[in-house]
């Protein structure tokens, strides 16, 4: 099998952002998914460098379009590596051979008589590059760029779109899967239900000289547009190279919804003229928005991804583009959203996880994965070797339909599984007792395998930290070459491999100490000043900020359930009791609940504990956790003290936020 993944090619107007990012981590964690499948892949971005906007861009900066697409192309390029992105080809439309492949392809299509010249006139949009229709204009405005359009009168070349209307809409009908989500596909359709108008597909060199000359008449440039969609071919050598057989039927392309219309009508239609098969599939996303708005440069709110991967590191970014947004649909950015799952989805579930389970090995089976004992083996093991077979099928089937947010969320939902696991079945007990030493083995052997498993599926979506989880795991050369079958996914890990626990994976971001500093020295130089911000701060009535603690504070605090073990008074201390919970590793806590609860009342309780507190001695005990109580004082002065606990069963250790 074959893939031929590709993005758009970025207009050379602008700076690489997030949204640009998105788009092509999709695209590459795609094509690394389909190569983990066993696939040959082809994956391609580029730039998008002719018309109008380039020109004025490179005009406002004083230099010729070319030294100017030269240098924004290669910061697009520059960027990719930076986020673990790994193209096949990068295409640039000032390219010779693309260059020569769109005047062979407007010499075909003109000959085939699709193209004629005629004289128009109408609403010609800077911004969009092209004439806007009376319906599509919003108070004589362009929705899109909210700018009134010019009134040009000209005579031009245009392409016979409307003669292959009944086709597309044929075609996409009758194949559900050719654009997709399906609220863009029944878009299309909808705007397909209207007369389709012919494409205007030239500029006079009047009016515009950096484009490709029509081959058939030197007096004008090709509309950009007709220009860029060529690039899916040119970058697989259509006509006569190989790889144009081998990948164009398996041609999918990513997109966001502001290109749907070329993508989904002109490009269609012109591949029909040619005599070329439709692409395979369209796949359409929504916007990064920030604070409910679309990133633009004028408002300031551009995300640069190399800022962010600077901060917190090429995975983190990646998840959180990849998990956050639901394909298809717009999403917000926010650095708070993004290091809250750093925190817990990274830092806590899948980073404990790892460090967890590889301690447990080094301890216990000094770091050597052990032979299963078949005769130990539970129906809990079962349900688990299960539940990796069915997220290995349910990721599959989501990434395969462009639903990157359910592939991570079916992995999350065997990480939380495996993070129960450890606890039920505490390797720390079994350690304890020799005749359980089969069973020990087993359940380090079911650990080890499925952060296998683990590394394995995260590799598309996280390649750098899943190769640090391969190098753990003893097995870096075996996993880059593995490949992902549904059949036998289980059990391949050899017992026998040497393990090397290295660092942690992710930890956990620190607060944020140095914006705390900055506020504090703000207060400080308001306090000081004299102008119109000290009246502002004066104003804000001082009372209510008082105690109150913002989300990265309380995220400081590591509340989680534990479980009570043992309980024991303490000698002279008639206040405390000494415990020992499960959350979900063993720790003494020493708590202050002594006149209020009997040892043997507590055991087995699920009380809820600070677990992040330093350890603190108390009667020569180290207490390493606080036991978390409601208090209740009557009127006579009289305190009374209850444990606060979960309404539900559930797994010691688990977080409570
Ligand atoms: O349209 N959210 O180039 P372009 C998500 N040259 N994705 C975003 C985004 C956002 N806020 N902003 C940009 C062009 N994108 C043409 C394409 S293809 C033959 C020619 C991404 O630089 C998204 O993929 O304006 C969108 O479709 C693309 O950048 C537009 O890039």
């Amino acid at each position: 099998m074959t893939t031929y993944i590709t993005t758009p090619i970025y207009y050379v107007n602008a700076m690489p952002h997030i949204g640009h990012a998105y788009t092509t981590i999709i695209a590459d964690t795609y094509a690394r998914f389909r190569r983990l499948c066993g696939d040959e892949v082809r994956f391609q971005t580029g730039t998008d460098e002719h018309g109008e906007k380039i020109a004025q861009a490179a005009e406002k900066e004083g230099v010729e379009p070319r030294e100017y697409v030269d240098r924004i192309s290669a910061l697009f390029r520059q960027t990719w590596p930076g986020l673990d992105i790994a193209q096949d080809h990068f295409i640039r439309t000032t390219d010779a051979d693309h260059i020569k492949l769109v005047q062979e392809i407007l010499q075909k299509v003109y000959d085939n008589g699709d193209i004629y010249f005629s004289e128009y006139s109408g609403h010609y949009c800077k911004g969009c590059e092209r004439f806007l229709t009376e319906k599509e204009l919003v108070d004589g405005k362009c929705p899109d760029h909210l700018t009134v359009p010019e009134e040009i009168s000209e005579q031009n070349y245009f392409f016979r779109m409307s003669k292959y209307q009944e086709w597309l809409i044929d075609h996409i009908k009758n194949n559900p899967e050719y654009i997709t989500p399906e609220r863009y596909r029944n878009e299309v359709l909808s705007f397909l239900s209207e007369p389709l108008e012919d494409l205007c597909i030239s500029r006079p060199c009047s009016r515009l000289t950096w484009g490709i000359p029509l081959p058939f008449d030197e007096k004008f440039v090709t509309y950009v547009w007709f220009d860029a969609l060529i690039n899916y071919l040119t970058g697989i050598n259509y006509p006569d190279g190989p790889d144009f057989e081998k990948y164009w039927s398996e041609a999918e392309h990513v997109i966001a919804k502001d290109i749907l219309k070329p993508h989904a009508i002109y490009w269609p239609t012109m591949l029909q003229s040619m005599g070329v098969a439709p692409y395979k599939r369209l796949h359409v996303h929504g916007y990064w928005n920030v604070d409910e708005t679309k990133m633009s440069k004028s408002l300031g709110n551009v995300i640069r991804p190399g800022e962010l991967v600077e901060k917190y590191g090429v995975d983190t970014v990646r998840y959180f583009l990849l998990r956050e947004m639901s394909f298809g649909r717009d999403s917000s950015f926010s650095t708070e959203a993004l290091e809250a799952r750093r925190n817990s989805d990274l830092a806590n579930d899948v980073g404990n996880l790892f460090s967890r389970a590889l301690t447990m090995l080094a301890k216990y089976a000094d770091s050597t994965v052990p032979e299963i004992d078949k005769a130990t083996v539970t129906e809990e093991d079962r349900v688990l070797v299960d539940a990796l077979e069915k997220m290995v099928a349910d990721y599959s089937t989501a990434m395969n339909n462009f639903e990157f947010h359910k592939a991570l969320q079916s992995i999350w939902e065997v990480i939380g599984m495996l993070n129960r696991f450890i606890v039920t079945n505490a390797p720390w007990e079994l350690a304890k007792e020799e005749e359980r030493a089969g069973r020990l083995n087993t359940v380090l052997y079911f650990l080890a395998d499925s952060l296998r498993l683990l590394a394995l599926v995260l590799r598309p979506v996280m390649p750098s930290a899943a190769e640090k989880m391969a190098a753990a795991l003893g097995m870096e050369k075996k996993l880059a070459k593995a490949s992902l079958k549904e059949e036998d996914c289980w059990g391949e890990m050899e017992a026998g491999t040497v393990l090397h626990p290295g660092e942690s994976l992710f930890p956990r971001l620190a607060k944020k100490k140095k914006q705390q500093a900055q506020g504090k020295n703000q207060g400080k130089k308001q306090g000081k000043g004299q102008g119109k911000k000290v009246k502002k701060k004066e104003a804000e009535p001082e009372i209510d900020m008082k105690g109150l603690i913002t989300f990265e504070q309380f995220g400081d605090v590591e509340l989680r359930v534990a479980e009570i073990v043992t309980a024991e008074k303490i000698k002279k201390a008639n206040k405390l009791l000494k415990l020992t919970v499960k959350a979900p590793e063993e720790r003494t806590l020493v708590a202050g609940i002594a006149k209020h609860y009997s040892p043997e009342d507590l055991i087995g309780k699920k009380v809820i504990i600070v677990a992040n507190l330093k350890p603190a001695k108390l009667m020569g005990i180290t207490s390493q956790g606080m036991v978390l109580a409601a208090k209740e004082t009557d009127a006579d002065g009289n305190e009374r003290l209850v444990l606060s606990t979960v309404a539900e069963e559930i797994a010691p250790g688990s977080r409570v936020a």
